[in-house]
């Protein structure tokens, strides 16, 4: 392991552990994209808080024992840098055609294109959500929140430098041409939206965000694995990275909604409600009632799995193939990672009936990711339905079927209830409300979302975490408020 890599470079504009000093082509065409992204930053970024002093942390390291350090920072002046974990020295392709040989240090010629796109969806989902959830800092339920969510905002902003960097740095005119687009696009616009469907969506509320969070930034986790698997180690090296910082988004999200539903299930014990679908009474006491959060997490996860793309897909085998994306910890599979013979199953829409077909596992691996998905979404899911069974209320969140809500892969041309019972259009117009927030409960959720800006204070629908970040006490001003 090269241990210098562990110290970054805070000298230049640009901080960086990939020797950019001595690197001029790269850090001066860092240095002319990086007024663009200032702009971005400014018109796409939170809006309205951008002279706040924000208590945020900043990797100084990439030493896994003490990467970050907090301080009160304006967002504008965070310190967005290029950080690539430490290389394995005598890394080996780990999977695919190429497995065995040297991991390649530079793109490998035939596969230019592919690996390109792979990096330019991936770059291209960071500004997305910084643009998705610009308009929440107004709403916040607390400057422990707000700090949370502008730390977010913040680190996906470095994360479109990681791949700004692999686009500048081995792709030559065309990666500084892709590098410019992804400064274009715009979340939700009609001609030049973003590449992948669930960030073109609202993040209206809170509890979008806490969901967000909690199941995008999940697929986010699980396509970052699979490419940290990448037989081009520098791909590889700025994914294992990111995962660092991903894992705090989860909290987030996964925090979030626990603090919600806790909420919740106190305000229902206090005021002696037993039934969690006494809709009515439960919002009457300013918190959000379980059916109504179940939904939220019908919508978000099911807009999630789309991000998978198709279940049976020729990009993710010849991905694999070719040894640019492997499977979720294909470091700890046991088998002969190249997948040219054995199958996988892989759930179809056959005769009208949802079930199970096998297929070549190679042409399945979305299939298999998403699987992995699923089972690592449902630990949290766990966690949450134990806060409310220890308070004593009959309610489990659950997960949809994955054919419930889907507008990619197999079941896009047809209707589901939650647990895959297939409807007619008509049912499912009549029924879609008992699945997805209606918009009855959009504005009940809005009515909720006043801000909460005193230090120590929390909106009445969410409870107070467990501890502070970085360990400060309750009635730290996580950001001071220009
Ligand atoms: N929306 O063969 P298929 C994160 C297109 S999140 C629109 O199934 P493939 C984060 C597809 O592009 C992680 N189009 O596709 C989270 C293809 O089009 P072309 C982001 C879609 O390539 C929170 C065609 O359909 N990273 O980091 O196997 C906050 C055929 O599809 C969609 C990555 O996704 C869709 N949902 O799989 C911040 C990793 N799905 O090329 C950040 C990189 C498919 O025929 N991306 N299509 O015109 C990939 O590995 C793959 O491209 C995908 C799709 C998994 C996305």
């Amino acid at each position: 392991m090269n241990i210098n890599i562990a110290a970054v470079d805070y000298d230049g504009l640009i901080p960086n552990n990939v020797g950019l000093g001595d690197d001029p082509r790269v850090k001066r065409a860092l240095e002319k994209w990086h007024p663009g992204y200032i702009d971005w930053w400014k018109d796409m970024g939170p809006e309205g808080f951008q002279e706040s002093l924000v208590y945020l942390r900043t990797a100084v390291s990439v030493d896994p024992k003490g990467w970050a350090k907090f301080d009160y920072v304006r967002m504008p002046e965070y310190r967005w840098g290029v950080l690539l974990a430490p290389a394995h020295e005598g890394r080996k392709i780990p999977f695919g055609r190429h497995k065995g040989e040297d991991a390649w240090q530079e793109v490998p010629g035939e596969y230019r294109a592919m690996l390109r796109r792979l990096i330019v969806i991936q770059g291209d989902t960071e500004p997305a959500s910084v643009e998705q959830q610009r308009h929440l800092g107004k709403t916040a339920p607390s400057l422990y929140d707000l700090r949370n969510l502008f730390q977010v905002n913040v680190e996906e902003g470095r994360h479109l430098w990681a791949m700004v960097y692999l686009l500048q740095k081995y792709f030559g005119t065309d990666g500084r041409e892709e590098a410019e687009a992804l400064l274009q696009r715009r979340s939700g616009h009609p001609d030049t939206p973003r590449m992948l469907g669930a960030f073109n969506e609202k993040t209206p509320d809170w509890l979008s965000f806490f969901m967000f969070t909690y199941f995008t930034d999940r697929d986010g986790k699980m396509q970052l694995e699979a490419l940290a698997q990448s037989g081009f180690d520098p791909l590889s090296r700025t994914c294992r990275f990111m995962l660092t910082e991903e894992a705090h988004h989860m909290f987030v999200g996964e925090t979030g909604v626990t603090r919600v539903i806790q909420r919740t299930c106190e305000a229902m014990k206090e005021a002696g409600i037993s039934d969690p679908n006494n809709i009515e009474a439960v919002r009457k006491l300013g918190v959000i009632d379980l059916p109504t959060i179940q939904k939220k997490a019908n919508m978000h996860f099911s807009l999630t799995l789309d991000l998978f793309g198709n279940e049976i897909s020729t990009n993710a085998a010849n991905a694999f193939h070719s040894g640019l994306k492997g499977r979720y910890r294909e470091d700890r599979l046991k088998d002969d990672h190249q997948l040219e013979s054995g199958t996988y199953p892989v759930l179809r829409l056959i005769g009208g009936k949802i079930q199970n077909e096998d297929v070549p596992a190679l042409s399945a691996l979305n299939m298999r990711l998403r699987d992995d998905y699923v089972v690592d979404a449902n630990v949290g899911v766990s966690r949450w339905n134990k806060v409310i069974a220890d308070r004593g209320i009959p309610f489990q969140v659950k997960l949809p079927h994955v054919a419930f809500h889907r507008h990619i892969g197999e079941f896009v041309d047809i209707n589901t209830d939650v647990d895959g019972n297939l409807l007619s259009d008509a049912e499912w117009t009549k029924r879609r409300n008992e699945f997805l927030p209606s918009d009855g409960d959009r504005v009940f959720i809005e009515s909720l979302m006043q801000p909460q800006f005193e230090p120590a204070k929390f909106a009445s629908w969410i409870a107070p975490p467990k501890v502070g970040i970085d360990n400060k006490p309750g009635e730290f001003e996580y950001v001071k408020i220009a």
